[in-house]
């Protein structure tokens, strides 16, 4: 399985990723998640990714593409990947379909999960008071959704024309959202009598 996971900051990706990717048996790659470990770590590419993600913009497409063309090298990838929240320009999907074509190799679906902008800042402002990450600030937050709407939420119609994309609602429990994905992505076989 070669699995993409959009959608605006907010509505469950990184949540959702790990149980779906586990369910698939392949590994679960964000791209948040490798620039907040390097931002911790006070490494080079820490620095740089540091001071675009704490204003809510993106990280820039040359630093995220080679970035994720690395990881998508690795020995656990040649089998199946879900990317989490990447691509998110028109450049990285230019680049994420070069990776593809190379390794001979195609997207299997493309997840988008949707909800509205009002539950999307309650969740962030939630989880700024359990874990006070510093691009959850309300200011910052909202511009991290006009980002979102400006340069991610266009490119699903790119998707979609491929007919690879699947829209799943975002609202409701983890557990009910979680269903949802995996009814869209591995239904149930029916059975014949
Ligand atoms: P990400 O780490 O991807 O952050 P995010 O969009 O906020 O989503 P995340 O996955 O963390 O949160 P989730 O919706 O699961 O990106 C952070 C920054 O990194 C970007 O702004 C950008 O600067 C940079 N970046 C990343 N990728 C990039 C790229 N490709 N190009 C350039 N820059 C890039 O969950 C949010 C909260 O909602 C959680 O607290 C969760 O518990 C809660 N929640 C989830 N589902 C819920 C549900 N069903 N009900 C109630 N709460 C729920």
């Amino acid at each position: 399985m070669r699995l993409l996971l959009m959608g605006p900051p907010g509505a469950g990706k990184g949540t959702q990723a790990t149980t779906i990717a586990a369910r698939f048996g392949v590994p679960a790659i964000s791209t948040g998640d490798i620039f907040r470990a390097n931002v911790a770590q006070r490494t080079e590419l820490g620095v740089l990714a540091d001071a675009y993600m704490s204003a809510g913009d993106y990280v820039p497409d040359e630093v995220t593409n080679a970035m994720v063309a690395d990881r998508l090298a690795e020995a656990d990838c040649a089998d199946g990947f879900l990317l989490d929240g990447y691509p998110r320009t028109p450049q990285q999907v230019a680049e994420l379909d070069a990776m593809l074509e190379r390794c001979g190799v195609e997207l299997d679906s493309v997840v988008l999960l949707e909800a509205d902008s009002e539950e999307l800042v309650r969740r962030l402002l939630l989880r700024a008071q359990e874990q006070g990450r510093a691009d959850d600030t309300e200011p910052v937050i909202r511009r991290r959704l006009e980002v979102y709407a400006a340069e991610t939420e266009p490119l699903a119609a790119a998707y979609l024309d491929r007919g690879v994309l699947v829209s799943v609602d975002g609202l409701g429990s983890i557990e009910e959202v979680a269903e949802r994905i995996m009814a869209v992505l591995a239904p149930e076989p029916v059975v014949v009598e």
